[in-house]
């Protein structure tokens, strides 16, 4: 170790800063604290435990992927001891689960909840993060961690007369404890799968919900319901084997991705197959168990939007709103489910308002006023608008790597990464599910990020390197890889989160890595076989 290594390692506050304390910095602050004995804090601007768990407490919320694979998997006693009654998890059961794992692992001293993080600038002098809270604290650290979340910036379209509603204006993903819908008149824009999981659940509580439907949506259902104790205790008794699949699979959604092509078979069988998965419920069950080319081929894309299409009008009491309901382009958004989303729309109480047709021209003190002059008068309007996703939580920070550049600038043709996980400029920085990660159900993502990155950094460590980062060129050929994989799918033919479309003036770009978590894993794997030679090491 050189003078330099010997003063920065001494100086700083911290081994390593981490940001977030959702499934991502949770398992990263063990990682790091209690498997790699080094010094961390964790700073979190909630109030709470849990990320996207803590902030998403609209009635409806909880996972799409189903609860037995919904959790971490590292620690074979935890998954052991949690139990679960339903197959998906509600917010509130989630929040507990991660609130158990903080406490379970001691982790609680080491979070600085109602804490921003302001600023992260890396000093190259000194190989050190400077770290500044919104409040002013500043810390030194020789890591940083950024756990910001990919859905975690609050997307709030900027409605004329948004600011006037006389009533409650509501993000979801920033639902107020203490918000009641009973009885209500209650408006909702937005039907992704937030605004569809609301829509079922509110309009249960509701006096009347008028939804304000943009694009109508493919939604097959969930199959949720109750799961019986044998079922739980079988589960359990097979985890190992559960999760070895779920690593080794594409969506690591819990369930064998079909290896038939939808246009090999009959149309008999092709419906006799979504019949069948249409039962089961999942959304990403519908679009990748039933026949392995619905995201890639346009006709068995077709044959899928079919099968739903004729379902809705099936449902659908009213033909108008059958009509207003029914999608008409590919079905190549992430795959939504629900518990009745179409059966929704039969009840008194629910009036769907199509905008593509008839616009929201302003929202009043009293309500929404659409383009042929109704008023919709409401005591709570819910933006059920999603996130800008991915980058969006980096750009609010003043983040700055090598050179005092701003990750702006950086990302100015769109956020790229090396492996989803580092950018080059911005040393010993480490992302988790930053641009360019997986596509899949996402705590085995996490965990095998956390697990990639622990290690990475314990061989930074024992070779007292004092920067780690991706050559330009690794970063390159990895953007290229998530280019070419996506333009293999229909994904980006139609205008979603998922590329970034859904915000006004961002940039649309390739923000995942399509390849599947078992690739994605094996990608992982020879990049620290090789003695991570796609990385520079300054020791
Ligand atoms: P998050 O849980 O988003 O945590 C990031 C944390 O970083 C947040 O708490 C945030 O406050 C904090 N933070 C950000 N910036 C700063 C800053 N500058 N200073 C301090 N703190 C900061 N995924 C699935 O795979 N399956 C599902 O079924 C599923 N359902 C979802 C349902 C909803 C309603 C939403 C919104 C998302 C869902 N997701 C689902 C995605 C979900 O976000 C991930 O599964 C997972 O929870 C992400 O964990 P994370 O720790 O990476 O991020
Ligand atoms: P999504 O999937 O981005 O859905 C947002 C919805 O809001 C969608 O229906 C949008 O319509 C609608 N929207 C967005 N902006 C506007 C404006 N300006 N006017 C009217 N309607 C608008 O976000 P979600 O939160 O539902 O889901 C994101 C992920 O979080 C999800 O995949 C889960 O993993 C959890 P559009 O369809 O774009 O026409």
């Amino acid at each position: 170790m050189n003078n330099l290594a010997r003063k920065s390692r001494t100086e700083a506050d911290f081994d390593a800063i981490v940001i977030g304390a959702g499934f991502g910095g949770i398992y990263m602050l063990h990682k790091l604290r209690n498997e790699l004995g080094l010094k961390v804090r964790a700073f979190e601007k909630g109030g709470g435990i849990g990320g996207t768990w803590y902030f998403n407490r609209y009635p409806g919320a909880k996972s799409d992927t189903e609860g037995f694979v919904y959790r971490y998997s590292f620690d074979k006693d935890l998954l052991q001891e949690w139990d679960w009654t339903t197959r998906y998890l509600e917010q509130s059961e989630i929040e507990q689960y991660l609130n158990h794992v903080v406490d379970r692992f001691d982790l609680r001293r080491d979070i600085q909840l109602n804490t921003e993080i302001a600023s992260a600038v890396f000093n190259e002098q000194r190989n050190l993060w400077q770290v500044r809270t919104s409040t002013g604290e500043a810390f030194t650290s020789r890591y940083l961690v950024t756990a910001l979340g990919l859905l975690a910036k609050s997307n709030m379209p900027d409605i004329p007369g948004r600011d006037s509603f006389g009533g409650i204006l509501v993000h979801t993903n920033a639902w107020p404890r203490d918000l009641d819908i009973t009885g209500k008149r209650v408006g909702v824009i937005g039907t992704g799968s937030t605004g569809t999981q609301f829509i079922v659940a509110a309009a249960k509580q509701a006096g009347h919900l008028t939804v304000f439907q943009r694009s109508p949506q493919y939604c097959v259902p969930s199959g949720n319901g109750p799961v019986d104790r044998a079922e739980v205790v079988e589960t359990k008794k097979n985890f190992d084997a559960i999760w070895q699949q779920v690593r080794n699979s594409v969506v690591a959604f819990g369930f064998q991705e079909s290896g038939v092509e939808a246009m090999s078979v009959s149309e008999e069988e092709r419906r006799r197959v979504f019949q069948e998965n249409w039962d089961k419920g999942n959304g990403f069950r519908f679009m990748f168990g039933t026949f392995c080319d619905i995201a890639t081929n346009p006709e068995a894309n077709a044959a899928a939007a079919a099968f739903i299409r004729s379902k809705i009008k099936e449902i659908v009491k009213d033909p108008e709103t059958a009509r207003k309901l029914t999608p008409t382009g590919l079905y190549a958004k992430r795959p939504l489910c629900n518990e009745g989303y179409y059966e929704t729309f039969n009840r008194d109480n629910v009036t769907l308002v199509s905008i593509e047709e008839n616009p929201i021209e302003a929202i009043t003190p009293a309500g929404v006023r659409t383009a042929d002059s109704v008023e919709h008068k409401l005591d709570v309007l819910v933006f059920a608008t999603g996130f800008d996703a991915v980058d969006g939580n980096y750009r609010s920070m003043d983040l700055r790597g090598r050179g005092g550049r701003h990750i702006n600038e950086h990302w100015g043709d769109g956020p790229t990464s090396y492996l989803g996980l580092s950018t080059h400029g911005f040393p010993n920085m480490f992302m988790i599910l930053g641009p360019n990660g997986p596509f899949t159900n996402l705590p085995p993502s996490i965990e095998t990020q956390v697990e990639w990155i622990g290690d990475l950094i314990g061989h930074a460590e024992r070779s007292r390197a004092l920067t780690v980062e991706p050559t330009r060129q690794a970063e390159e050929s990895w953007t290229k890889t998530c280019q070419e994989i996506a333009n293999m799918t229909l994904f980006p033919k139609v205008q979603s989160w998922i590329f970034g479309a859904n915000i006004p003036g961002k940039k649309n770009t390739v923000m995942f890595y399509m390849g599947g978590i078992g690739g994605y894993r094996n990608e992982l794997k020879a990049v620290a076989d090789s003695g991570y030679s796609t990385l520079s090491f300054d020791r």
